[in-house]
């Protein structure tokens, strides 16, 4: 069974109700400082849901979605960087890898505690900090973070782009937070079986979904696992990782998160009279990388990069799509981008309709529309894509993904991903993964509330 609430289950027949269980969702997942992601399945804080959370909270709680990314900001590195996860003392044991795997106190950057993983993710907080600040969100506060979120962009292009070009590296999946995307798949796939260090671990994910099947399989966790071992060796120090690790890729959607913060940092920097000159810098960089490095003029999307084997990758995700959300793409670029995403591929067909676009595009031999990061459609990379309609002017593509993203949750519920097909079978389970899924809430909230 999965861990969705029933005051949350579908169906919710109006917006009213609709926005009643989204805040329901929320408040069961308030851990007193953050919000897990999930009832069971994901018992601790994590960073990039932490950012989608908070836009959903300051809809109707605003004290609690600032507090929100402080706690998380508390947990910054000394480097700057920000965890992907902060361990959640009540919830120790419940998810793996937990601290004692981790042990990132090998690194003089992280704090004390130890109670945080050792990489990071998608840096949001730039553009949620810009969104909360227009709710109405304390602004001295707001400042306060700025002057954090500025140091961890400062380490992303510090450690993380060696070349100068522009555009970071991640060097584990799980830092992309599209953990098992078919992207990932020859990287990974490079990696031996036979020399794999592999310490003794026991998977705890599996115990909350319906079908393990929806979840990563036991062959890519082996190599998550792996790479984690090879980092902590280093002591996450990242260049002497940078030397060993064989997992470093260019991706897209990272990339674009982050210059879509840095796009914010400007704004917010000039809003506090800070000085705006380093994020501008980033802007330009980052532009420049996605338009001139990552664009594929062929295939009309944007290419990861594998830097260890020196070689692109040919994409079939969604992340190839999502620098949509920044002011980089030439009209001529979004033209393309636009039409990929109203192809059979991402929109389906009349008679075989797909809503608010599938995580994979449908014709890729990976496609599996129950495969967690291989096919589902989730609502924090769609709610990206709607934002970068509107900003390119597709406002009429926009709205409809909008009516899409709401009558998935109207139909399916709360649920972590859900299968892309609008026409399913009603003996067909349609929601994935964990239900009472707090971003999905979040950011409907933020969606429906003006
Ligand atoms: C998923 O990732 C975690 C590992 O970080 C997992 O599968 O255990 C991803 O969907 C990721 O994007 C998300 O942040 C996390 C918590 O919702 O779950």
């Amino acid at each position: 069974m999965t861990d969705d609430g029933d005051a949350a289950a579908p169906p919710h027949r109006t917006p009213s109700q609709l926005l009643e269980a989204a805040r329901v969702v929320l408040d069961a997942n308030w851990l007193g400082a953050s919000t897990k992601p999930s009832p069971t399945l994901y018992p601790h804080q994590w960073n990039w849901d932490s950012g989608f959370i908070a836009l959903g909270l300051a809809t109707y709680r605003p004290e609690r979605a600032l507090r929100e990314m402080q706690t998380l900001f508390d947990a910054q590195w000394l480097n700057g960087m920000v965890p992907h996860i902060v361990f959640n003392e009540a919830g120790l044991g419940k998810y793996f890898p937990g601290p004692d795997f981790w042990q990132v106190t090998r690194s003089p950057h992280a704090p004390v505690h130890g109670l945080t993983s050792g990489i990071t993710q998608p840096a949001v907080h730039g553009f949620v900090l810009q969104m909360l600040l227009a709710r109405g969100v304390n602004a001295d506060a707001i400042r306060a973070l700025v002057t954090q979120v500025m140091a961890l962009h400062r380490y992303l292009y510090r450690e993380r782009d060696p070349d100068a070009q522009g555009l970071v590296y991640i060097r584990h999946p799980w830092e992309s937070g599209n953990d098992n995307a078919p992207t990932w798949d020859g990287p990974l796939g490079r990696i031996d079986p036979s020399v794999l260090v592999i310490p003794p671990y026991t998977r705890q994910d599996l115990r909350h979904v319906d079908d393990p099947r929806e979840r990563p399989s036991d062959r890519d966790y082996d190599r998550y696992v792996h790479l984690v071992d090879v980092a902590r060796s280093a002591g996450y120090d990242e260049a002497r990782t940078r030397e060993t690790i064989p997992f470093q890729v260019i991706d897209p959607a990272f990339n674009a998160v982050l210059a879509w913060s840095s796009e914010a940092l400007v704004e917010l920097c000039t809003h506090f009279g800070m000085d705006a000159g380093e994020p501008r810098e980033w802007v330009a960089a980052a532009h420049r990388g996605l338009e001139t490095t990552l664009w594929n003029e062929s295939l009309g999307r944007y290419d990861a990069i594998d830097r260890v084997a020196g070689e692109r990758i040919p994409m079939v995700a969604i992340s190839s799509l999502i620098p949509l959300v920044t002011g980089a793409p030439s009209p001529a670029h979004t033209q393309r981008i636009v039409d990929t995403l109203r192809s059979p591929d991402f929109s389906g067909t009349a008679s075989d309709p797909l809503r608010a676009y599938p995580s994979c595009a449908r014709s890729a031999p990976t496609y599996d529309p129950q495969l967690y990061w291989r096919g589902p459609t989730w609502m924090n990379t769609s709610w990206m894509l709607w934002h970068g309609l509107r900003r390119h002017g597709h406002s009429a593509e926009a709205a409809r993904l909008f009516d899409e993203m709401i009558d998935m949750v109207q139909v399916h519920g709360f649920h972590e991903y859900f299968h892309p097909s609008v026409n399913l079978p009603a003996s067909q389970r349609g929601g994935f993964g964990t239900g009472g899924f707090s971003w999905t809430a979040a950011l409907l909230l933020d969606l429906l509330t003006p």
